[in-house]
């Protein structure tokens, strides 16, 4: 049986005030492609379906469009958790009802010992799910004192273990942050102070154990623990990632067979570094100036309109960075009014980065006015 392994759409995401949607859409038409020409028998989301607990109404309606396409157009069934983005209640909404037709969701911790069977011909597969969730509910689910993720964790693990039928084939899914995995800077952390992170040894008996939460592609401690990564970039720290799925065939006595299938993003995300002129000129001949991107000068002096001039050669220029102007600001620091002029300039950067525009001369006059009257309140003290 070929199962298709993917994880954190964060469907309804923004960036940097960009909504998300259309190139989700572009990539979720590529994984339905996938399922096609590769005879995928299953797909299995594991976690982050969705960007929010309330995601946008498009959102839903790209979700709700493209499980239609998988479950009853191309009868394939899909079995999906919740991670710490979505809500378990909501995302849960009517899965009784929807397993009837080919959609398992598991977002309760009652479903994680009760595993959805695949059949195909005489196969079979035996697929559990661990839906995200803190140590506190399950604490007041099991009734064991059980005070960290990793112990929560296993104790989740150890039930569906318990519960797996004999000579099947049996895959886990799991949302959680297994220890001495690479983050990306698009996922949210499951806790504060990093005691986030669970073990892998307690998953390994599953044949194949698809995970969900980290966003860069990678597999832990054994090569059948992977987790498929995001289905697009989600933050400048993944330009050098390769996104895609995982293809698992599994088959009874013996080990999983895995593969990967890259998706190719509508407009993929990048860096640019150089000086002002070289960017503007390399735009002439770039293929893909439609690509979002995070353009840093390293110029010594300012130049006005920068990001104004670079949007006329690449409209989706998202972020500016100025560090060679920062070197050349710090190291001029002396006196009263150069560090009025740098409080400014960082504020401008930060007003820029939060709104992706810079600030008005009436909002950079008014700013300048704050910034003064405080040194001079400060200095009549
Ligand atoms: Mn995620």
């Amino acid at each position: 049986m070929r199962l298709l392994h993917t994880s954190d759409w964060h469907l309804g995401r923004q960036f940097h005030n960009v909504s998300l949607l259309d190139d989700q859409r572009f990539v979720l038409q590529q994984l339905l492609d996938i399922v096609e020409q590769d005879a995928v028998d299953a797909v299995i989301v594991a976690g982050d379906v969705y960007d929010r607990a309330i995601p946008p109404a498009e959102a839903v309606t790209l979700l709700n469009e493209t499980l239609y396409s998988l479950c009853v157009e191309r009868k394939v069934p899909v079995v999906m958790i919740s991670g710490n983005h979505d809500s378990a209640q909501r995302l849960g909404f009517g899965s009784g009802l929807m397993a009837g037709a080919g959609l398992h969701l598991i977002s309760q911790l009652d479903q994680v010992a009760e595993p959805v069977m695949l059949r195909k011909g005489d196969e079979s597969v035996a697929v559990f799910g661990v839906p995200y969730c803190t140590p506190e509910l399950v604490r007041d689910f099991s009734g064991e004192d059980v005070r960290s993720f990793d112990a929560a964790h296993t104790w989740l693990v150890d039930q569906a273990a318990a519960a797996r039928p004999q000579a099947v084939p049996a895959v886990l899914v799991s949302h959680c942050f297994v220890a001495g995995g690479e983050a990306s800077e698009s996922e949210r952390p499951l806790s504060v102070g990093g005691a986030d992170t669970v073990r892998w040894e307690p998953m390994k008996g599953f044949d194949y154990v698809a995970l969900g939460h980290l966003h860069s592609p990678q597999w832990r401690g054994a090569e059948h623990l992977r987790y498929s990564g995001s289905l697009l970039k989600y933050s400048f720290s993944e330009v050098s990632q390769r996104k895609g799925v995982v293809l698992v065939d599994l088959e009874a006595g013996k080990p999983a067979r895995i593969s990967e299938r890259p998706l190719q993003p509508r407009r993929d995300m990048r860096v640019l570094e150089g000086a002002f002129s070289d960017v503007l000129a390399q735009a002439e001949t770039d293929e893909a100036p439609d690509d979002y991107l995070l353009i840093r000068l390293t110029d010594k002096h300012a130049i006005l309109d920068t990001l104004a001039q670079l949007r006329e050669h690449y409209p989706n220029v998202l972020h500016l960075e100025k560090p060679g102007l920062y070197e050349a600001g710090e190291a001029r620091l002396s006196s009263r009014e150069q560090l009025k002029r740098s409080e400014i300039d960082l504020f401008a950067d930060f007003y820029q980065q939060v709104q992706g525009e810079p600030m008005t001369e009436e909002q950079q006059a008014a700013l300048a006015k704050a910034v003064s009257d405080l040194h001079r309140a400060e200095a009549e003290q």
